[in-house]
């Protein structure tokens, strides 16, 4: 039944026509990423290393918690932006795992950012607004955009999903300079239009080693052909958001058979590490059997590291599923789009599992 899905797809071969093994997936990766950003996402921006500030309040969340305003800011050619994140950890702790969370508000707590839960977990948070990145609109002189996007932008250059993951992605380098951190327990989480950038991030930054993809839909880790009638198709997106992508890949609305590639390409880059892929039932804008479809699709490049890859029954999903056991895990939950307590409930019970925590 799945497989009889699956084939309606279509899809592009994950090996690009080469040897269906490791080594086959290894030699077709860099030219995966390569055709990701090109027609899709656009280039990520230069590196370049913020100048860092911060300001420290101990006293937070009864007592339990350090909490530390964190401003990054980039400077390039006489032009500067500061963004501000906040990073929170339970007090006097060592070896912390911890998730960076893209979010649509600067609030701590907010209603995606359950902190008490978070704390009590275990784990530390560093948070971001992403509209303090840069604007959700079409100008790309707002924010950090406007460091490096060209007057006339080229068909391959970023669009607003790659400059919010280039931003996820310095996040994760300042991490790496905290002594009170675990290197190998840094996970990323985002919802919706900061689910497909979590995704984003996440493929093109190994040091991420575990992805948290809510309700991400359409351009994120749902597949693009054959959808669902009322789900959201590339027409869609590239019509009301065509900032969120490069020029390129609006010539796929309405011609999605002429893609190079589809989501699966994107998911499976996270591979061997783990990424769970969430869904809602009412959601159906995001279809969830093409994120379940994406999923299924992608589990045998973890087979091929050796790794438990989607563990599910053999039918599509249905709702209340919580396929969790492997390293690439898919849930459909009750209720409609949004990033809930219920989601943050399963991506850390899962990653708990995974962290002996
Ligand atoms: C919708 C968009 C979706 C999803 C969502 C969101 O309007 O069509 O792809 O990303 O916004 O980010 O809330």
């Amino acid at each position: 039944m799945i497989e009889k899905e699956l084939k309606k797809r279509n899809l592009p071969d994950l090996f690009l026509g080469g040897e269906q093994t490791l080594s086959g997936w290894e030699n077709a990766k860099p030219k995966i990423k390569d055709i990701l950003l090109k027609e899709e996402y656009g280039y990520f921006p230069p590196h370049i290393t913020p100048k860092i500030s911060t300001l420290i309040n101990e006293e937070t969340f009864g007592g339990k918690a350090v909490w530390e305003e964190v401003n990054f800011t980039f400077e390039k050619n006489e032009k500067s932006h500061t963004v501000k994140t906040n990073l929170i950890y339970p007090k006097g702790k060592t070896n912390l795992p911890f998730f960076i969370l893209l979010n649509f508000r600067p609030d701590v707590p907010d209603k995606y950012l359950p902190i008490d839960k978070i704390i009590d977990s275990g784990y530390g948070v560093f948070s971001v607004c992403y509209k303090d990145i840069t604007e959700d609109n079409d100008d790309f002189s707002s924010g950090l955009s406007a460091l490096f996007s060209s007057e006339t932008r080229s068909d391959s250059e970023f669009g607003k999903i790659t400059i919010w993951a280039y931003m996820a992605i310095r996040m994760m380098d300042y991490l790496q300079l905290r002594p009170e951190i675990d290197k190998d327990k840094i996970g990323i989480i985002g919802h919706s239009r900061l689910g497909k950038t979590a995704l984003l991030a996440g493929a093109f930054d190994e040091r991420f080693s575990f992805v948290c993809v809510n309700n991400s839909g359409c351009s994120g880790a749902s597949l693009s052909r054959e959808r669902y009638e009322w789900s959201e198709k590339l027409f869609h997106i590239t019509k009301t958001f065509p900032f969120w992508f490069c020029k390129n890949y609006l010539k796929y609305s309405n011609n999605e058979d002429k893609l190079p590639f589809d989501q699966h390409f994107l998911l499976s880059l996270i591979a061997p590490r783990s990424v769970y892929v969430g869904g809602a039932i009412e959601d159906t804008w995001a279809d969830n059997d093409n994120q379940f479809l994406c999923c299924y699709a992608s589990s045998k490049i973890w087979e091929l590291y050796g790794k438990r890859g989607l563990v599910c029954t053999e039918r599509m999903p249905v709702e209340n599923d919580v396929f969790m056991d492997g390293e690439l895990g898919f849930f459909l939950r009750s209720g409609g789009h949004c990033l809930s307590e219920m989601d943050w409930d399963i991506y850390i019970k899962a990653q708990s599992k995974k962290f002996n925590l």
